[in-house]
C-alpha cells in the first residue's frame, strides 16, 4: 500500500469530498495523525480512510432524509393558501379553517377583528374586537354579531352586561349597534330562534323571528313582531308592529305608531292599527309637495276634505274646486225628493239594532243622477238635495203666502163691505 505522509493531504481529500455533495460535512475525527518523516501504517491509513467513509455514508443518509424533507415541503407549498392568491381550487374541498373544534380568529395590528366559534353544527361568528366583547349563551349556534360595541371602543362596558350586544338563542342575529340582544333570556336557545337587531342601542329582539330596527329602547317581544327606529317602542303583541315614540303594540297583528307627546300609547285590541299623531294625519295621493295639516283639521287629505279637531267630517267644497256650475230650479228637485222613498234600515255589516235613515243609492240616483254611480251617496249631495229642496219649498211657501196675503186683503174688503150694509 502507498504511504501518505503529508497531513494536509489528508485534509484537503475529506474537503474535497465534502464540498463535492453539496453540504457541510459531519465533524470527522481520524485516528491517526501522521508527522513528516514518520512512516504511516497500511492499518492507520485504513482507519484514516474509515473514519472518513463512516462520515460520509452519515452525510449520504442524512441528504437523502433532507430530500425527501424538501420533496414533501414542495408539495405541501403548492397546496398552501398563499399571499397573492391560490389557482386551482375547489369550494368542495379546500378551505381556510379547523379540522377539529377549534375556532378561528382573524386579528389585524394583534386585535382581534372576527371570531369564528365551532359549535355541534352551524357556527357562531363574532365580528369585532375583545375590549367590549359580546356575549352568547353557552349552547347557542349559528348566531352572527356584527359590528358596534363589538369592536371595543367603549372599555366601560367590560363586565357590564347590559352594555354588550348579547345572543341567547340559536340563529339570532345582532348586526350592529351597541347593547343590544337577540332571543330570550331563558333556560332554552330555542324558543326564540331567527331573533334580530339592525341597529341602535340597548335595543331586545325577545320574540321568535322578531326584529328591531335601530331605535334605541325598544323590545319586539311578540313572535314575528317589529320595533321599528324611535324609541321606547314595544311589540308584545304576535306579529305586532310598534313604530315611533313610546308605542305599545300589545295585542296580536296590532301596528301602533305614536309621536312620543304622551307617556304611552297602546293598542286596545287585535287586529287594530292605532295612530297617535298631536300633528295630525295626513292622506295623500300623487302629493310632491310637503304633507299639510291646515289649522283646525286632525285628518288632512290631498282631496280637500278633513275631518275637523272637533269631530266634523268636512266636504272639499271651494269654488276653485270646481266647474261646470248649473243653476237647480229647486220646485222640480223637491218635486223628485217628494217621490224618493225614504226608509229607516240598518246596514249588514252592524248589528240590527243600529238603525239608519235615508234613501238607497238606487232610488237617489234614479232621481238625481249624482255621484260616481249607484250605490253611493256622497253627504254632500245629499246636503245639496236637501237644501234645494228647501229652496223649492220656500218658493212654494211664498207663492201660498203671496195667495194667503191676496185672500186676506179680498176677505178684509168684503168684511168692510158687509160691515156697511150692516149699518144700513
Ligand atoms: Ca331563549
Amino acid at each position: 500500500m502507498k504511504t501518505i505522509r503529508n497531513k494536509h493531504l489528508w485534509s484537503s481529500l475529506l474537503v474535497g469530498l465534502v464540498v463535492a455533495g453539496g453540504v457541510m460535512a459531519s465533524n470527522v475525527t481520524l485516528p491517526h495523525a501522521f508527522q513528516p518523516n514518520s512512516p504511516a501504517r497500511a492499518s492507520e491509513v485504513n482507519a484514516n480512510f474509515n473514519a472518513v467513509k463512516s462520515s460520509v455514508d452519515d452525510n449520504h443518509g442524512r441528504l437523502s432524509t433532507v430530500e425527501t424533507s424538501v420533496a414533501t415541503l414542495q408539495t405541501a407549498n403548492g397546496q398552501n393558501w398563499k399571499r397573492g392568491g391560490n389557482t386551482g381550487t375547489s369550494m368542495a374541498t379546500d378551505y381556510i379553517g379547523t379540522a377539529d373544534n377549534q375556532g378561528l380568529e382573524l386579528r389585524v395590528n394583534t386585535s382581534r377583528a372576527v371570531q369564528i366559534l365551532p359549535t355541534a353544527s352551524a357556527p357562531n361568528v363574532v365580528v369585532g374586537g375583545s375590549e367590549c366583547p359580546a356575549s352568547l349563551t353557552a349552547g347557542v349556534k349559528g348566531v352572527f354579531v356584527g359590528g358596534g360595541n363589538a369592536i371595543g371602543t367603549y372599555a366601560d362596558c367590560v363586565g357590564v352586561a347590559a352594555e354588550r350586544h348579547r345572543a341567547y338563542d340559536n340563529n339570532v342575529a345582532l348586526v350592529g349597534g351597541y347593547g343590544n340582544a337577540a332571543g330570550s333570556n331563558d333556560a332554552t336557545v330555542t324558543n326564540a330562534e331567527y331573533a334580530s337587531v339592525l341597529g341602535g342601542t340597548f335595543n331586545e329582539a325577545r320574540g321568535r323571528a322578531a326584529a328591531v330596527i335601530g331605535g334605541e329602547g325598544n323590545v319586539a317581544s311578540g313572535s314575528h313582531s317589529a320595533a321599528m327606529a324611535g324609541s321606547y317602542n314595544q311589540a308584545g303583541g304576535i306579529s305586532a308592529i310598534a313604530m315611533g315614540v313610546r308605542a305599545n303594540a300589545a295585542h296580536n297583528n296590532s301596528l301602533v305608531w305614536s309621536d312620543g307627546s304622551v307617556t304611552t300609547f297602546a293598542s286596545g285590541a287585535i287586529n287594530q292599527f292605532a295612530i297617535n299623531a298631536a300633528g295630525g294625519v295626513y292622506f295623500g295621493r300623487g302629493v310632491t309637495a310637503v304633507a299639510t295639516v291646515p289649522s283646525g283639521a286632525f285628518i288632512a287629505t290631498s282631496t280637500g276634505a278633513t275631518l275637523s279637531t272637533g269631530g266634523a267630517w268636512t266636504n272639499a267644497s271651494d269654488v276653485a274646486l270646481k266647474k261646470n256650475l248649473a243653476p237647480v230650479k229647486g220646485q222640480e228637485v223637491l218635486e223628485a225628493v217628494k217621490s224618493l222613498p225614504v226608509y229607516t234600515w240598518n246596514y249588514k255589516s252592524e248589528g240590527d239594532g243600529v238603525r239608519h235613515i235615508g234613501p238607497t243609492a238606487q232610488d237617489f240616483a234614479a232621481r238625481f243622477s249624482l255621484g260616481q254611480d249607484d250605490k253611493h251617496i256622497a253627504t254632500v249631495d245629499a246636503d245639496g238635495v236637501a237644501l234645494a229642496a228647501i229652496k223649492g219649498l220656500a218658493q212654494v211657501v211664498e207663492e201660498q203666502r203671496a195667495v194667503i196675503e191676496a185672500q186676506r186683503k179680498q176677505l178684509a174688503g168684503l168684511e168692510a163691505r158687509l160691515s156697511a150694509i150692516e149699518k144700513h
